[in-house]
C-alpha cells in the first residue's frame, strides 16, 4: 500500500488496484479554435495542468498502472447528440460545425484528439464518451471491474464539468477517487477552487484532493523500497 497526504485525510492505495484517469485532454478544450473557445472561454487557462500530468503519467507508466484516457465527442452523423446538448448556449459554432481543427467535438476530427503533450501510448485505454460523466454510455465500469480496480487517480479538464461529474459518478459506484489539484484545470479559476473544495469537504464526501508533487514523492519512494 502507498499512502499520500491529501485533503481531508491521507489516501491509501494499492497501485495494482489503481487506475489513472486522464479526462478529456483534447485539443477541442485546450487549444485555440476548438469547442472550448467557441463557448467564449480563454483556453490558455487549462494549460497549467499539462506539465504536472505529464510527470504523473510518466511515473505511473513506469509502474505499469492502468492508464485510461477519455475523450468527449460524438459520431460524425451526430445521432448520439441530444438536441439539449447541441443547442445549449447559442454558441458561435455548434458541436458538429466545421472549425479550424475540423468538426467540433466530432470523433475523427483533429480537435477531438488528445493534445500531443499527453498523447496515449499503445496499449492504453482510450474511451470515447458522449457526455460529461465518463461512465455514461461507456464501458468504463466494466473495464475497471475486470481489472479489479478500486481506486482512481484523477486528472483532466475541466475541473467543475467533466472531472467533477465523473468523480461523483465514480464515488457512487464505490471507487475511491484522488483528484490531483494541479493536474486539473478550468476556464474559471473560482470554479476550479470551489470544485476541489467540494470533493474533500464533509470528510471527503466525494473524494480526496492532493497535488502531483505529493503523489509523485510517495510513488517514487515506494518504487525505491521495492527494488
Ligand atoms: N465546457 C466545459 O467546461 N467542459 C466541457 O464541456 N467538457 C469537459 O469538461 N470535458
Amino acid at each position: 500500500m502507498i499512502t499520500t497526504h491529501a485533503e481531508p485525510y491521507p489516501y491509501a492505495f494499492d497501485l495494482a488496484r489503481t487506475a489513472l484517469l486522464c479526462i478529456d485532454f483534447q485539443r477541442d478544450f485546450v487549444e485555440p479554435g476548438g469547442f472550448g473557445e467557441s463557448l467564449g472561454n480563454d483556453v490558455s487557462r487549462l494549460r497549467t495542468a499539462i506539465e504536472p500530468t505529464q510527470r504523473v503519467l510518466a511515473a505511473l507508466r513506469e509502474r505499469d498502472a492502468l492508464i485510461i484516457h477519455t475523450r468527449e465527442g460524438h459520431r460524425p452523423d451526430l445521432t448520439d447528440l441530444f438536441p439539449a446538448k447541441g443547442n445549449r448556449g447559442n454558441p458561435s459554432l455548434r458541436i458538429g460545425d466545421e472549425g479550424p481543427m475540423g468538426r467540433l467535438l466530432v470523433r475523427g476530427s483533429a480537435g477531438h484528439d488528445i493534445i500531443p503533450e499527453l498523447a496515449p501510448l499503445e496499449g492504453e485505454v482510450v474511451l470515447d464518451k458522449p457526455g460529461k460523466d465518463s461512465f455514461y454510455a461507456t464501458d468504463l465500469e466494466t473495464i475497471l471491474r475486470a481489472r479489479g480496480i478500486t481506486h482512481l487517480i484523477v486528472t483532466g479538464v475541466t475541473t467543475e464539468v467533466c472531472v467533477q461529474t465523473t468523480v461523483r459518478a465514480a464515488n457512487d459506484r464505490g471507487f475511491d477517487c484522488l483528484i490531483l489539484s494541479d493536474c486539473t484545470g478550468s476556464y474559471f479559476p473560482e470554479f476550479h477552487e470551489s470544485a476541489l473544495a467540494m470533493f474533500s469537504a464533509q470528510g471527503g464526501i466525494v473524494g480526496w484532493v492532493t497535488t502531483s508533487q505529493e503523489l509523485l514523492t510517495v510513488v517514487s519512494s515506494s518504487s525505491a523500497t521495492k527494488e
